[in-house]
């Protein structure tokens, strides 16, 4: 896990670095930070790097001076005169770095021209012509490609007929087919041949651009990239296939035809979401996981929809096929948990890939119906895999996303995660997008479910190339998914492959097409699948013989039998063989309900605080800003009271994790110095950019790596990654911030359908904690409420239901709930609940509502000793003050949670009712404890007992502790609600009338 602190890269001058010792900086590899300055360099927008050409003005106008120049050479500006002169303009500048094609016209023959003669002006103007047009076919080519099977949409995209679109300016005529032209740097069309008759020249480009191939790729700003890609298609040759290679092939698509035929034939009436139309994604897939090995790569990750889903476990995972089969049994499942519907379920296979004879582990994740909502999760536990192997690079750990195309280009998460792609703490290095692009969602078709021209047009906002093919098309599939395996490899960036194929069926097999798109389904019905299209061209060609085919196919039919026989004889199903992220040995040997200390050796507290507190030591020419100096003086003081605020405690329990080798990460929106200006885990260098120092990363020397990181403005993406995170490995905290807690509301699928859901429907556990700022402080109806009602809404624990009483009652219903939502009040129990979540022998998710106005309330301070050794998180702070000392002289309980808890006591003392009035709070609100809430209401026997709360009374935490209180108090006591009435927004913007609430409430609360 060590080798992991160096996974940080983060690029300094070489002023900056030899100016300050290496442990302030985040990397202190200079192999590292070459490579990362050279990955910035490659980023950042270069004219000279780029290729402005593509649509830019610059290349033609130098362009048109050269022309311009060579006809009169004074018509140009003395400039230019002495540049052309000088030699200098060999090619436009932007194209100077490709070798290829190098010889001046003037060495070619052109149509009589005596060689060695210089050009004339129309041997000049037609070889410009030809450059442009072969520019033209890279930039469009795609456009007018065949990538259809159904040759419906029509291939040209609107208003552009095939010769517009391709040259603009085509002035040649038939008696030029046959003219030579000298072939730009700009192609590798030539192969070893420098000039082309303009025939063959159109012919190749034709065939590489306009072809079953569409690539898009001249938006990229990097030359040396878009080289890359004319060079992998331009090629002469590419797109030969040994008879051993097509062989493969025709096997594969065979078994992915073959499972989809033999699941129809056995469960006709099943819905599976079949891939007929697109099977050639599993030997698609097959091929990058085939190439990606060789390169290297060990473990794949994937996130995938509905679609082709099972044929994936069986056919690219080799999921075995008995395990598939009993999900269509209707068995009672063996483990617990409500489990889920066999097209979202996960798997994790460890196996010999047989064409590299290499080791691989394929995990595909779990997902909910929610398109898309896996991809950030998927790049979260990539990303985490990566992390715990010291896979700097993405070398060993890739993962792969297959979409569908109407979801790809509908769901803003796609977008979102695009967004992560490059961002140094959630960069993956690189994913490969497979869209299975079945040219319909549902019954929508593309053009009433998308403004773009194309489904992936997304994927250009990272400079990411798109690779569209026709899936009828084995071959040219193959070519592209190997590309795409390079190009990962070699760049580690994202890459898309657009599978255009078509859906032979309904959405489901129980949908009938014919009611919707009635004359794209009279077409599908008469086009032969892709397997016997190329069966018949393999056949035809020689390669293979028809009984061949047949026998390959009967071969898996006979496979699919015997599994098919050995599913039957099981009665039950096991949701364990599906599990995505199997923690092994954590579980093993553990008391199942045993909790370990949370408290600590003081000494420890104090050198956490002292190093927290203090700046980088050895580095007196670090300029920190003077308000830091003054909060690392106000931090120091508290050490030496022995006394901790919020973000002290919140130190507290990151040091002494990572003291016990649990790696912390810390991520959401400005974190790093916190959005309430409080945390500041991350000091910045006054005068030196990029120069930081980061305490927690520093506090021992063995100690795990701590991570905290400011992250791209999104919700959705940003906790999906964080959730994928926390999946990989339960010996890490990792916390994701809200800016304020109602923006979580962005992410609510991620929250429903994978936080608080995934241990239920796919045994998969996290101990993810979501730091939500909660409180209604006057800040209108946004920044005020995290929501808490949503949170406990979804809380599992049974609202009637009292659990025995016992010495591991706490434990025990965290272990049965699906998570936990707490609202803490002080520090310290901020501190203990934070270490409880490694301290459990399960993880559970956390749901905290954090504090804003308390992180800087004089009162919100905890002693050492409430951290220490003996000491431990409060589900519930009883009254500690007079009332809590003589309960029977109390008139009313009230019951209440989080800050409110300050307001309330504030009132009590300025009201003189400290005798009168025990306020309790309730730090865990779920699951609820029952057990403490009965002993504190029989503490007070005689006293009426309410709940208070600052929100709403259709919001907070009422609704859910009501019922409980009365199971509490077994319904021989009543609990009544003093707060706000009903409202339909969180919070008033009137910050008057917020006060007139507040003071109403504190008034009937502290009243007896
Ligand atoms: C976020 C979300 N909205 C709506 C749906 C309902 N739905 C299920 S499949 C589907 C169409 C998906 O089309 P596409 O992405 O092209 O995949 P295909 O089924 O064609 O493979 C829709 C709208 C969903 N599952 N998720
Ligand atoms: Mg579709």
């Amino acid at each position: 896990m060590h080798r992991a602190h160096t996974a940080f890269s983060l690029a300094l001058s070489p002023m900056a670095r030899k100016n300050f010792a290496t442990w302030l900086l985040k990397s202190s590899s200079s192999q590292q930070m070459a490579k990362a300055t050279a990955a910035a360099a490659v980023r950042t927008y270069n004219s000279a790097a780029a290729e402005p050409f593509a649509n830019g003005s610059t290349a033609s106008y130098v362009e048109e001076m050269y022309n311009a120049w060579l006809r009169d050479p004074t018509s140009v500006h003395t400039s230019w005169d002495a540049y052309f002169r000088s030699n200098s303009y060999v090619s436009p500048p932007n194209l100077a770095p490709v070798q290829a094609n190098t010889l001046p016209l003037t060495a070619f023959n052109f149509g009589g021209a005596v060689s060695g003669a210089a050009p004339d002006s129309k041997t000049i103007d037609d070889h410009l012509a030809v450059q442009a047009i072969i520019r033209s076919y890279q930039i469009r080519g795609h456009n007018i490609a065949h990538l259809d099977p159904l040759e419906i949409n029509s291939p040209e995209l609107p208003g552009n007929s095939s010769t517009k679109t391709i040259y603009a300016n085509f002035s040649f005529g038939e008696q030029d087919m046959e003219r030579q032209f000298k072939l730009p740097s700009t192609t590798f069309i030539g192969g070893d041949e420098a000039s082309l008759p303009l025939k063959e020249i159109l012919n190749r480009l034709e065939n590489v651009y306009c072809n079953k191939i569409g690539v898009e790729f001249m938006f990229i700003n990097s030359l040396e990239q878009c080289n890359w890609i004319r060079k992998r298609f331009e090629t002469p040759g590419v797109l030969n296939f040994s008879p051993e290679e097509k062989r493969l092939i025709l096997a594969r698509l065979t078994r992915a035809t073959g499972f989809e035929a033999f699941l129809a034939k056995k469960y006709s009436s099943e819905k599976r979401f079949g891939l007929e139309g697109c099977e050639i994604m599993i030997p698609a897939l097959k091929e990058i996981i085939d190439v990606s090995t060789e390169l290297g790569v060990e473990s794949v990750i994937m996130g995938m929809p509905h679609r082709g889903r099972l044929n994936t476990l069986a056919n690219v995972c080799r999921k075995p096929l008995n395990q598939i089969f009993t999900q269509f049994a209707g068995l009672e499942a063996a483990d617990d948990g409500s489990g889920d519907v066999k097209y979202h379920l996960g798997t994790y296979i460890e196996r010999l890939n047989r064409v590299t004879n290499k080791n691989i582990r394929l995990a595909v994740v779990a997902n909910p119906s929610h398109l898309e909502a896996v991809d950030p999760v998927v790049q979260g536990k990539t990303r985490a895999e990566q992390f715990y192997r010291g896979d700097q690079e993405g070398k060993k750990v890739m993962s792969i996303l297959i979409h569908g195309d109407a979801a790809f280009c509908g769901q803003g998460v796609v977008y979102e995660t695009m967004h992560l792609s490059d961002l140094p703490d959630y960069t993956t290095h690189g994913t490969i997008h497979v869209v299975a692009n079945n040219q319909i969602g549902f019954t929508t078709d593309p053009r009433f479910s998308r403004s773009s021209p194309y489904c992936t047009d997304v994927a250009r906002v990272v400079n990411a190339p798109i690779f569209h093919v026709n899936a009828d098309d084995p071959e040219a599939v193959m070519h592209v998914c190997k590309v795409a395996a390079e190009w990962r490899a070699t760049f580690h960036k994202d890459c898309v492959i657009d599978l255009v194929g078509y859906r032979r069926n309904g959405h489901n097999e129980i949908d009938e097409p014919m009611f919707t798109q009635p004359l794209m389904y009279q077409k599908i019905r008469k086009h032969k699948n892709c397997l016997d299209l190329y069966a018949d061209k393999l056949i035809a060609e020689g390669t293979v013989t028809g009984e061949e085919v047949k026998s390959v196919a009967a071969k898996y039919e006979n496979i699919c039998e015997e599994a098919f026989a050995l599913a039957k004889t099981e009665t039950h199903v096991k949701y364990k063989d599906w599990l995505d992220s199997p923690w092994s040995g954590f579980f093993e040997g553990k008391d199942p309900l045993k909790v370990a200390p949370t408290g600590v050796k003081e000494e420890t507290l104090i050198h956490i605080g002292n190093r927290f507190s203090s700046p980088p030591p050895n580095a007196a020419e670090f300029v920190i800003h003077k308000g830091l100096m003054r909060v690392l003086a106000a931090r120091k003081a508290m050490v030496d009271d022995k006394l901790a605020d919020w973000a002290l405690g919140e130190a507290m329990a990151f040091g002494s994790l990572l003291k016990e080798g649990i790696h912390v990460r810390l991520s959401g929106q400005d974190v790093e110095r916190g959005t309430f200006s409080h945390r500041h885990h991350v000091l910045h260098h006054q005068l030196v950019d990029k120069a930081t120092y980061n305490s927690l990363q520093h506090m021992y020397p063995d100690q795990a790596p701590y991570s905290v990181s400011n992250s791209s403005l999104s919700e959705y993406a940003v906790l999906g990654f964080e959730h994928g995170y926390s999946m990989t490995n339960p010996n890490a905290l990792v916390l994701w911030e809200a800016q304020f807690g109602d923006f979580s509301n962005t992410a609510q699928s991620i929250i429903d359908q994978f936080i608080s859901s995934g241990q239920s429907k796919w045994v998969r556990q996290s101990g993810l904690v979501m730091l939500l700022p909660h409180g209604m402080e006057g800040m209108g109806p946004e920044h005020s409420s995290c929501r808490v009602e949503r949170f406990l809404q979804m809380s599992s624990d049974d609202p009637d239901y009292f659990p025995p009483e016992s010495d591991e009652f706490g434990v025990r219903q965290l272990h049965d709930i699906n998570w936990i939502v707490a609202n803490c009040s002080t520090p310290a129990n901020y501190y203990h609940i934070l270490r409880r979540q490694i301290a459990l022998p399960f993880r559970k998710p956390l749901i905290l509502c954090t504090p804003k106005s308390l992180l800087r309330h004089p009162e919100a301070k905890s002693p050492f000793s409430e951290m220490s050794e003996g000491s431990e998180f409060q589900r519930i702070i009883p009254d500690n003050g007079p009332a809590g000392e003589n309960p029977s002289n109390v008139k009313k309980v009230v019951f209440c949670s989080g800050r409110v808890y300050y307001d309330l006591t504030k009132t009590r003392t300025e009201k003189k009712l400290e005798s009168d009035i025990a306020i309790v709070r309730v730090e865990q609100v779920s699951p609820f404890p029952f057990d403490l809430v009965k002993e504190q209401a029989n503490l007070y026997k005689n006293a009426e007992l309410v709940w208070a709360q600052e929100e709403h009374k259709n919001q907070g935490s009422w609704t859910y502790v009501q019922p409980r209180f009365l199971t509490a108090l077994n319904h021989s006591r009543d609990v009544s609600y003093v707060g706000r009435a009903c409202g339909a927004s969180t919070a008033t913007g009137s910050k008057a009338q917020h006060i007139r609430e507040l003071n109403a409430l504190l008034n009937d609360a502290i009243s007896t």
